[in-house]
């Protein structure tokens, strides 16, 4: 898959995205992120890419030509854009697995208090990953980028690890122990010793259960339709 974010600060984003998992996919080539900068199309010997909002009202708008232009720049026929925004609907896993699937995702970073409301419509969705306002969309990329990278078929070795986690069976997933078995004083819970798979799934799917009724009870009617009752 292809990303290219259009952003002030690309830096915010390929630096966290050259770590771990994310920057192997990079390395091996399943991930092409490239960046395209407002700033390199202001129209000015400053570079200005900014400016009041008509109106008035505090703080700085990006402007909508070098925007504009950083995006041509990426855009292609197959591209779904990406406008992060606190406004945009909120990014969940359902989402990541439908962006997975996509050739090319331009990612548009909104900086300053926002951007020239006429970019909007340039984008096929606006995306917003909580309840809270960041200073930009940069971390918000990051997030979106890392979630939809290791969906990538070959990017996780044990493509398991995406099918039964936390959130894609509706569920928070059940506590995971490694060794030691008895680590100060605590315990690994006897079923996971067990051997017996059955056994281990039934305990993961009672602490699953229980686990997502006390963190996230409003997971629950999801996970219902989810994972239908077997018929008795
Ligand atoms: Cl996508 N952008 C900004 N600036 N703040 C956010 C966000 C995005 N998502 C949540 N808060």
């Amino acid at each position: 898959m292809r990303v290219d974010a259009v952003t002030l600060f690309p830096e915010m984003i390929d630096r966290p995205l050259s770590e771990s998992i994310v920057g192997r996919a990079r390395e091996e080539g399943y991930l092409k992120l490239g960046f395209s900068n407002p700033r390199d199309f202001a129209g000015d010997r400053r570079r200005t890419v900014d400016d009041k909002p008509y109106g008035g009202g505090t703080g700085m708008l990006l402007m909508a030509e070098p925007v504009y232009k950083a995006l041509l720049k990426v855009r292609k026929k197959n591209s779904t854009v990406i406008l992060l925004t606190p406004k945009g609907r909120r990014f969940d896993q359902s989402a990541a697995q439908a962006l997975a699937k996509k050739k090319h995702l331009v990612l548009i970073c909104g900086h300053y208090e926002g951007i020239d409301e006429r970019i909007t419509p340039l984008a096929d969705m606006e995306l917003s990953i909580g309840d809270y306002v960041l200073t930009g969309g940069e971390p918000a990329a990051v997030v979106v980028i890392d979630a939809v990278t290791r969906l990538i078929p070959g990017v996780l070795k044990k493509s398991d690890a995406t099918v039964k986690e936390t959130f894609t069976g509706g569920l928070l997933e059940a506590p995971h122990y490694t060794r030691p078995g008895v680590w100060r004083g605590k315990e690994v819970p006897l079923a996971l010793l067990s051997g017996n798979h059955g056994r281990i799934e039934d305990w993961r799917r009672a602490r699953a259960a229980e686990l997502t009724g006390i963190s996230r009870p409003d997971l629950l009617p999801t996970a219902a339709k989810t994972r239908p009752r077997k018929k008795i």
